[in-house]
């Protein structure tokens, strides 16, 4: 019999997916068995996640997972998903209401509130978590005196409420605890002097475990409803999107790199053995979130290729009918930097009529506004090669550690216009894919469990780096030109 097949479960903001990725010795393959949209729903006010709906899309992909494995069920389950959103449940063990998507306006204000509760240096001091209005932090601020927060006794993050309904076992998985804003990065145990003096209750989150860790077995009746045999073990793997698709960086040993992890958002900075928690850093906005095998993931959130989600959105609705890769053919065509928004802007955030704020902000900036949908698509991207730029010297500055190479992974890692326009914001060479990063992290992690594949996350990546088609990009042009335009975006 051959190398073992996993199932990794990634869900993202915009569609789900079960793959099947199969690795040994030499081998790494990976398979999308299901893939699933991811719709929002706004409901009296409210953008919620339709939780039950994503977790429908799991059970759908299990099935199929089953029907792709030799031997008919997989040696593993693992799940990532997007951070800082969690399901409330009460004593029994049932969820208390859809969790509310973090692009929300529930958090508007919370910011304030909880910076009068403790001083942002102090907090991040503690936390070295970057300000975001949807940190779970300012989410529980909001959700203060709401029945559901008063009645929860379990808090569960996303792939956790999802393992648990799959297992009937509540765990905490540390890389996306650490997105909470209560644990302490130093440690990577709770911060617990934060919590008390915010008034969270610790006891809401289930003990924590780490990537590798065995999360329990998938129980009968969903064996029945995948057409499983068991048993399944279900394995902890960087249950952050972002820690799974950082871990699934091809990086060679012994070259300095940074990451440009591309979907919904880009997440760009560098991986650090030990968190900065300067006061610099703090107002650079970079977090120092936690990786696979105790590494910390230094970076700094960018609007990513949501503006260009949100912009083919409102098209659509306008009834343009935009076709994506001949936008982006026009797009590359089309002057290079003629105007550039910041995107790293929460003005970004919420969803909602994107062309027009774009053109609002270079308006603003005093910049030439788009004339045509090819144009906004070069000003997005442009724009996000410019954030790359910034992020990647940035995290070197803050941390003191060099770069020599930019490795794009994610969805971004196919949009190749992007990949060039980063290699020359940033004059370094881009390394791009795979695209599906984050799935390789979680099925590497959970053979290395499995006793599959061994060794460090050096070893995990050359697997990938040898086994894995890769482009190349060298950066080309006029570096003066991205100069100019930081400084136009910088003021
Ligand atoms: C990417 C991501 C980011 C996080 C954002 C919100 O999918 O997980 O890392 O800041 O979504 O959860």
């Amino acid at each position: 019999c051959g190398p073992p097949s996993f199932a990794a479960v990634d869900l993202g903001a915009s569609s789900g997916r079960v793959m099947v990725g199969t690795a040994g010795p030499g081998v790494l393959e990976l398979q999308e068995v299901h893939r699933f949209p991811n719709r929002p729903v706004r409901v009296a006010g409210t953008l919620y996640w339709d939780v039950l709906g994503l977790y429908r899309g799991v059970l759908d992909g299990l099935r199929a997972a089953g029907r792709a494995v030799p031997g008919g069920r997989p040696a593993s389950v693992g799940i990532d998903s997007w951070a800082v959103d969690h399901g409330l449940l009460d004593a029994s063990g049932t969820l208390l209401g859809n969790p509310v998507h973090y692009r929300d306006g529930r958090t508007d204000g919370a910011a304030e509130r909880a910076a009068a509760v403790m001083p942002p240096r102090e907090l991040y001091a503690a936390t070295g978590l970057q300000h975001q209005p949807f940190n779970s932090l300012h989410q529980l601020v909001a959700a203060r005196g709401t029945s559901a927060l008063a009645a929860a006794r379990h808090l569960l993050l996303i792939p956790d409420l999802m393992a648990y309904w799959l297992t009937g076992e509540m765990g905490t998985e540390l890389t996306n605890a650490s997105t909470t804003q209560l644990l302490d990065p130093r440690t990577g145990d709770w911060a617990r002097p934060v919590a008390e003096a915010f008034g969270v209750d610790l006891a809401l989150f289930p003990p924590l475990r780490r990537p590798g860790d065995p999360a329990g077995e998938l129980l009968a009746e969903v064996l029945a409803e995948c057409g499983l045999d068991g048993p399944v073990p279900v394995t902890a793997v960087g249950s952050h999107d972002t820690a799974s698709a950082v871990a699934g960086v091809p990086a060679e040993g012994g070259r300095a790199f940074a990451y440009v992890a591309t979907g919904t958002w880009s997440l760009a900075g560098v991986e650090l053995e030990a968190p900065v928690l300067t006061e610099e850093s703090r107002a650079a906005n970079f977090t120092n979130e936690l990786g696979v095998d105790g590494t910390v993931r230094y970076l700094r959130n960018i609007m990513g290729l949501w503006l260009l989600q949100e912009c083919l959105r409102t098209w659509e609705a306008d009834g343009l009918r935009p076709e994506l890769e001949a936008l982006l053919r026009e797009a590359a065509k089309a002057p290079g930097l003629r105007s550039v928004v910041d995107a790293s802007d929460p003005v970004f955030l919420p969803p909602g009529r994107m062309p027009e704020r774009i053109a609002e902000a270079c308006r603003r900036t005093g910049q030439p506004v788009p004339r045509d949908p090819a144009e906004t698509v070069r000003c997005v991207l442009d724009s996000l090669a410019l954030a790359h730029r910034r992020a990647v010297a940035d995290a070197q500055r803050l941390s003191g550690r060099e770069v020599e190479v930019v490795h794009v992974v994610g969805g971004g890692a196919r949009n190749e216009l992007l990949c060039r326009l980063t290699a020359d914001a940033c004059g370094l060479p881009v390394v791009a894919g795979p695209a599906e990063a984050a799935a390789f992290g979680n099925v590497l992690v959970q053979a290395r469990a499995a006793g599959a594949v061994h060794g460090d996350l050096t070893a995990l990546r050359s697997l990938l780096r040898t086994t894995q088609p890769l482009r190349h990009h060298e950066p080309m042009g006029d570096r003066g030109a991205w100069e100019r335009a930081e400084a136009a975006v910088c003021g």
